[in-house]
């Protein structure tokens, strides 16, 4: 149990020559010990930079998706699937597997070609991933109809929208039916590799509320937080990230949110969630 004042939001930032230093980043996300971990230039700037750039243009359209465009300051876009493995404004309750596993499939390739012929996504996330799995493979989960699921979704945030503030616990969604017993569901965990920088704003926001800290300021509704007495009561962290850099958040423990998008560049991310399997001899990804 955490109360506004005892706990802080603990982050480890290294550079990626001492990725070493959190060899063991999953097993310490969930053990509590740290609710963050960035890494610098975990992927390269110039491949993402480029990838980033082709991905901005308001004159040609690669697949994006915008499941939350009736709600315009959340009206995030997508590449890589129309179902998220997240409650969205279309969906609330996410889509079924069979939906999830069949958009994944659709949209795969329009999410992995943003990169050019020469840097195969997939693969560099799972080799990044594996760095943190403390010598425990990190992979992606197979239903067992056989069908893959998606390894990441690349995210675009233009001037105006944002990400609110969110736990990411979907365990109870649909879609993970086959996943739910699979895994530890103590916590989720969040990973997002920043493609592109806005001008101001979308830095990743973290509080020092979690899912288990007591009567959190609510709205009337009952579902909403009360944002200002949130801001009034806790602390939060501001983690500005460059081109290529990586954080990995309990994000299923911490409140989070990105701050909104100002001006014309718009913030692009490449990510997706991971967990522990429950004997902890492994560790699944998926986005
Ligand atoms: O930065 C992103 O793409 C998503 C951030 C976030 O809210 C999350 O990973 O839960």
């Amino acid at each position: 149990m955490s109360t506004a004042t005892e706990r802080v939001v603990r982050a480890v930032d290294v550079p990626l020559s001492e990725i070493n230093r959190v060899a063991n980043g999953i097993e310490d996300l969930y053990n509590d010990r740290v609710d963050i971990i960035l890494v610098r230039g975990a992927l390269p700037r110039e491949t993402l930079a480029a990838a980033g750039e082709r991905l901005d243009r308001n004159d040609e359209n690669p697949g994006w998706d915008r499941p939350n465009q009736k709600m315009p300051v959340e009206d995030i876009q997508i590449l890589g699937t129309d179902t998220l493995a997240t409650p969205t404004y279309r969906a609330p309750r996410g889509g079924s597997l069979d939906a999830y596993l069949e958009g994944t499939l659709r949209h795969r390739e329009e999410a992995a070609r943003v990169f050019g012929p020469t840097f195969n996504a997939r693969a560099e996330v799972e080799r990044v991933l594996n760095g943190f799995g403390g010598g425990r493979p990190v992979q992606l989960p197979r239903s067992s109809d056989g069908r893959d699921y998606g390894p990441f979704s690349i995210r675009r945030l233009v001037d105006g929208t944002q990400i609110g503030p969110h736990f990411d616990y979907h365990y109870p969604l649909d879609l993970y039916s086959e996943l739910r017993p699979m895994v530890d569901t103590r916590t989720l965990i969040s990973w997002v590799f920043t493609v592109r920088k806005p001008d101001a704003g979308g830095e990743l926001v973290v509080y020092n509320l979690t899912r288990d800290t007591p009567n959190p300021p609510m709205l009337p509704d009952g579902f909403q937080f009360d944002m200002p007495a949130v801001e009034r009561q806790f602390q939060s962290t501001f983690f500005p990230t460059d081109v290529g850099d990586l954080f990995i958040l309990a994000s299923g423990r911490c409140m989070h949110r990105v701050n909104r998008i100002a001006g014309p560049k718009a913030r692009v991310t490449m990510g997706g969630f991971l967990a522990l399997t429950t004997d902890w001899q492994r560790a699944l990804y998926w986005s």
